[in-house]
């Protein structure tokens, strides 16, 4: 199911002890189902809270079933009874790390249903529900497999707020050509300096305008990445290292391609396969993690005007 529902990640979570792997999968599938729920517009908002709030107690249920999604979403929605039972044979440790973090993204991203993300804060805390907490949480889990110190929650924070605004900047078209429209997460503080509306940025007689938000979204994300660093340097097991490592760095080879460039309003802005492959093959130490951000970090800096 992992396979299917993730590209990468796969491979990287693959390298990890048995048990740390099997946790950080049923954390993973579980998650990935809270957000199937949080995005299925079809699904009203007085049925989708309360599955929201609720859907820390419903891991716990072995046959607790909510139809929704499409797609491969949507097989893991109807095969969730899998992911309840197997989280069922995680150990204690596991299991509390994964409900206490469940429990509170849901509950934030019912707060975020019927909320904008109005300002560069708004932004911070909706992706720390979505994805701050994911590194708290596997933070939680990389201690209680007993391979690394607890790390503070501040830095676990910025590594999740790293990856999700790549992912928020790097979607934009994809996001608001949705149909039906779907949310937006571009914080209105930092676009409105721009533009009048946020689709407006899409359209070709406002390039200019576009590419300096994008350039100042992109410089937002990259105030996390000192937190990152320091994050990344603390770990000592070289599976969980490189499982940390290979999605950051995938994240500011895309910002590095991103920034800057007008194709992000036009179509899709990806790093080739190649790329992909041998950011995977190379990424072991980190002294490979510094000279990779040094490297995309240089191609940003002549980009400037
Ligand atoms: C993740 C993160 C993730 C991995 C490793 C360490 C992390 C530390 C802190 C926070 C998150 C961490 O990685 C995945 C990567 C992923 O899913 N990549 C996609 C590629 C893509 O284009 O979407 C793939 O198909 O391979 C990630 O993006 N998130 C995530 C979710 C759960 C877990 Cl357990 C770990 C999602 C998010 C929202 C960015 C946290």
């Amino acid at each position: 199911m992992l396979h299917k529902v993730s590209r990468s990640f796969g491979l990287v979570i693959q390298q990890l002890d048995t048990d740390l792997r099997n946790a950080v999968c049923i954390f993973y599938l579980v998650l990935r189902a809270l957000d199937t729920v949080e995005d299925d517009t079809s699904i009203p908002t007085d049925v989708k809270v309360p599955i929201l709030i609720a859907f820390h107690k419903h891991i716990y249920e072995r046959d607790w079933h909510f139809a929704c999604g499409s797609k491969e979403y949507k097989v893991l929605m109807d095969e969730f009874h899998h992911v309840s039972k197997a989280f069922l044979e995680l150990e204690k440790g596991y299991q509390e790390a994964i409900e206490d973090i469940t429990k509170r993204m849901g509950a934030g991203m019912a707060k975020f249903i019927c909320k904008e993300v109005e300002t560069s804060d708004d932004y911070d805390e909706y992706c720390h529900y979505v994805a701050g907490l994911v590194g708290l949480g596997l933070s939680k889990l990389f201690h209680a497999s007993g391979s690394e110190d607890l790390a503070l929650d501040s830095l676990s924070n910025s590594m999740g707020l790293f990856l999700q605004k790549t992912n928020i900047i790097r979607d934009y078209l994809e996001d608001i050509n949705e149909i039906p429209k779907s949310r937006m997460f571009w914080p209105r503080e930092i676009w409105s300096k721009y533009v009048n509306k946020l689709e407006d940025l899409k359209y070709e007689e406002n390039s200019v305008k576009a590419v300096e938000c994008l350039n100042d979204m992109v410089t937002n994300a990259l105030t996390h990445v000192e937190d990152c660093l320091k994050y990344m340097a603390a770990l000592r097991d070289p599976s969980i290292f490189r499982f940390c490592a290979i999605p950051q760095i995938m994240a500011i080879g895309t910002l590095a391609l991103c920034y800057n460039n007008i194709e992000v309003f036009r179509g899709v802005v990806k790093m080739r396969r190649g790329l992909t492959a041998k950011v995977i093959d190379r990424t072991k130490t980190m002294a490979d993690v510094y000279g990779a951000f040094y490297d995309f970090a240089c191609m940003m800096k002549p980009k400037k005007l």
